[in-house]
C-alpha cells in the first residue's frame, strides 16, 4: 500500500518559530477532501502543524504540502526538508496557485486551483513516474461534486467543536485585492444540496454540532442560500460563515438565517472611506450603509464580525484612528485589521508595482502585518504604525468591556459575549507582541 502525507503547513512568528497552538479551532477542508479524493488503495496521514509536529521522518511515498497566504514560506521549507530526503512533494492550495511560477520552483509537481479533477490522475502519474510539472483543471461552472470528506481521519486531533463545511466556492464580486477573485474570476461555482446534508450528517453522526460553513460568501446566489437554509432548518445545526453586507438588506434571509441557526456572520468591510472602495474595485460596498446593515442584522438575532484593511487610496492617519469610533459604535465584538496588501497575482499587486510605489520586493514577507507600498496619503512606516496604535485603541481593557459586555444582547445571549470578552483578551495579549490576531 502507498502512503501519502498530506501537511497543513503553520505560518513562522516574528521570532522565527512556527506559530503553534494547543488547538487548531477551525480546521480547514482542503486536507480531509484530498484524502477523500485518494483512491482507497493508498493509506492517508493529516498534519495540522499548529497542534502537531511535521513526522520529517515518514515513511510515506508522497508529501502533499498545502499553502495560505504568508505560510507558505513555512511550505516551502517544509517542502524543501522532504525533497533533501528524497522524498516526491506536491504543493498546493490558494497562494502557490496565484503565484504558480513561484510556487512550482520548490516542488516536484504543483497543482493550481482546485484539485478535484486532476488529483487522482496526478497519483497515477506519480505510481508510473511521469509526474508532470504542473496541473490545472478549475471546476467546470454550475454544480460541481466532492466526495465525503475524511472526517474520520481528524479523530484524535485537538481541535474545536466546530467541523468545516463547504457550500460554494468563489464569489461573483471582483475587488481588486482579494485571492479569491484572482482565483475564480468572479465565478461562484456551488454543490448540490443533498451532497451538503450528506457531509452535515456525518459530522453530525461524529458527534459535531457546529458547522463552519467555509463558503466566501454565503451571499453569493440567492436562490441557492434559500434552499441551503431550508436543508439547514432540517438538519439543526448551529453555524457561522462570511458573507457582503449587503445581506443586511434582505429581512427574509436574515429570519431565515436565524431560524437556520446561523450565530455569527463575518464581514469583510474593509474600511469606512468610499474612495478606498471604490481603488479596491469594491464600488458596491457603502459605508454610508454600514450602521443600519450592521444593526438590521443583528436585530434579527446574528452576531456580526468583521474584517477591515487600512491603508487604502482614502485613508489618512486621522481616518485610520477614528475607526475605532466605527468599531466601538457598532459594538463589534471581535474585530480584525490587517494592512492593506498587494498579494503577488492580484489585479491589485499588478497596479502597485506597476505604479513604482511597491516599498518591499520580497513577498514572502507579505503578512498584512506591515507596510509593503507606498499609500497615498502617509508614508509605509506611518502606516504600520498607525495599524498598530488602531489594534492597540481597541483591545484596552475599557473598549473590550464597552464591545463585549455593555451591550444589550449579553442578557440573551451571555456566554457568547463572555466568550468573546475572552477571545479579546487573548487577542490583547497577542497585539501586545505585535502577532496579528487570527481565528485559529
Ligand atoms: C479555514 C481557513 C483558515 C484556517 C485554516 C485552518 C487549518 N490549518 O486547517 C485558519 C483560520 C487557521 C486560517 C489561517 C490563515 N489563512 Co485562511 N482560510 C481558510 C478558508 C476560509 C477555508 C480553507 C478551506 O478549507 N477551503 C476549502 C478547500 C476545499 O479549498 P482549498 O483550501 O482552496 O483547497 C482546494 C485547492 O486549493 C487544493 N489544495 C489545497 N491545498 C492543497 C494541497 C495540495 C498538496 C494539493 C495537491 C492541493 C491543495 O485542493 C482543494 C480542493 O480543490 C480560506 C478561504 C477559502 N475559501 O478557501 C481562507 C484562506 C485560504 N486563508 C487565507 C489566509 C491569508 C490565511 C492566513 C495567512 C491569515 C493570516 N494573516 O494569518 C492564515 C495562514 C495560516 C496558515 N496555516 O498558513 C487566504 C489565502 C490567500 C492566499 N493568497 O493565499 C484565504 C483564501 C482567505 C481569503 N479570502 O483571502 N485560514
Amino acid at each position: 500500500m502507498k502512503k501519502l502525507l498530506l501537511i497543513q503547513p503553520s505560518p513562522y512568528q516574528k521570532d522565527g518559530n512556527v506559530v503553534k497552538k494547543k488547538k487548531l479551532y477551525f480546521v480547514g477542508l482542503s486536507l480531509p477532501l484530498l484524502a477523500a479524493l485518494t483512491p482507497d488503495d493508498w493509506e492517508v496521514e493529516l498534519i495540522y502543524e499548529v497542534i502537531e509536529d511535521v513526522p520529517f521522518d515518514t515513511d510515506a511515498d508522497l508529501i502533499g504540502v498545502s499553502t495560505m497566504g504568508h505560510g507558505i514560506i513555512r511550505s516551502i521549507d517544509i517542502a524543501k526538508e522532504f525533497r533533501k530526503r528524497g522524498k516526491t512533494v506536491i504543493m498546493g492550495g490558494y497562494m502557490a496557485s496565484i503565484m504558480p511560477s513561484e510556487a512550482v520552483k520548490y516542488c516536484d509537481s504543483l497543482v493550481v486551483g482546485d484539485a478535484e479533477l486532476v488529483w487522482q490522475d496526478l497519483l497515477l502519474d506519480f505510481i508510473s513516474g511521469e509526474l508532470k510539472k504542473t496541473y490545472e483543471k478549475p471546476l467546470p461552472n454550475g454544480y460541481f461534486s466532492t466526495p465525503l470528506p475524511r472526517f474520520d481521519l481528524l479523530k484524535g486531533k485537538n481541535i474545536g467543536d466546530f467541523l468545516p463545511v463547504q457550500a460554494g466556492r468563489g464569489c461573483p464580486n471582483s475587488c481588486s485585492f482579494c485571492s479569491v477573485s484572482c482565483l475564480y474570476k468572479g465565478r461562484y461555482i456551488k454543490r448540490p444540496l443533498d451532497e451538503v446534508i450528506r457531509d452535515i450528517e456525518q459530522i453530525k453522526s461524529l458527534g459535531y454540532k457546529k458547522i463552519l460553513l467555509l463558503d466566501d460568501n454565503i451571499f453569493s446566489d440567492r436562490v441557492y442560500l434559500n434552499k441551503l437554509l431550508d436543508t439547514f432548518i432540517k438538519l439543526k445545526i448551529n453555524w457561522m460563515s462570511q458573507c457582503e453586507i449587503t445581506i443586511g438588506k434582505d429581512d427574509q434571509l436574515l429570519r431565515k438565517l436565524y431560524e437556520s441557526g446561523c450565530q455569527t456572520l463575518s464581514f469583510g468591510l474593509e474600511s469606512t472611506s468610499r474612495e478606498s472602495l471604490l481603488s479596491m474595485d469594491k464600488a458596491w460596498a457603502r459605508p454610508d450603509e454600514y450602521d443600519k446593515l450592521i444593526q438590521n442584522i443583528r436585530n434579527h438575532g446574528i452576531d456580526v464580525s468583521t474584517e477591515m484593511v487600512v491603508g487604502g487610496e482614502g485613508d489618512t492617519l486621522e481616518s485610520i484612528k477614528k475607526t475605532k469610533d466605527f468599531i466601538e459604535k457598532n459594538k463589534i465584538s471581535v474585530p480584525r485589521f490587517y494592512i492593506l496588501t498587494p498579494f503577488p497575482g492580484t489585479r491589485f499587486f499588478d497596479q502597485i508595482k506597476a505604479s513604482g510605489r511597491l516599498v518591499n520586493n520580497d513577498i514572502y514577507s507579505y503578512d498584512g502585518t506591515s507596510a509593503v507600498y507606498k499609500p497615498k496619503n502617509m508614508t509605509p512606516e506611518e502606516l504600520t504604525k498607525a495599524y498598530w496604535e488602531l489594534y492597540g485603541d481597541l483591545f484596552t481593557i475599557k473598549s473590550i468591556l464597552k464591545r463585549n459586555i455593555l451591550r444589550r444582547e449579553i442578557l440573551k445571549t451571555p456566554f457568547r459575549y463572555i466568550f468573546n470578552m475572552f477571545v479579546n483578551l487573548y487577542y490583547r495579549e497577542q497585539i501586545k507582541r505585535r502577532i496579528t490576531p487570527n481565528i485559529f
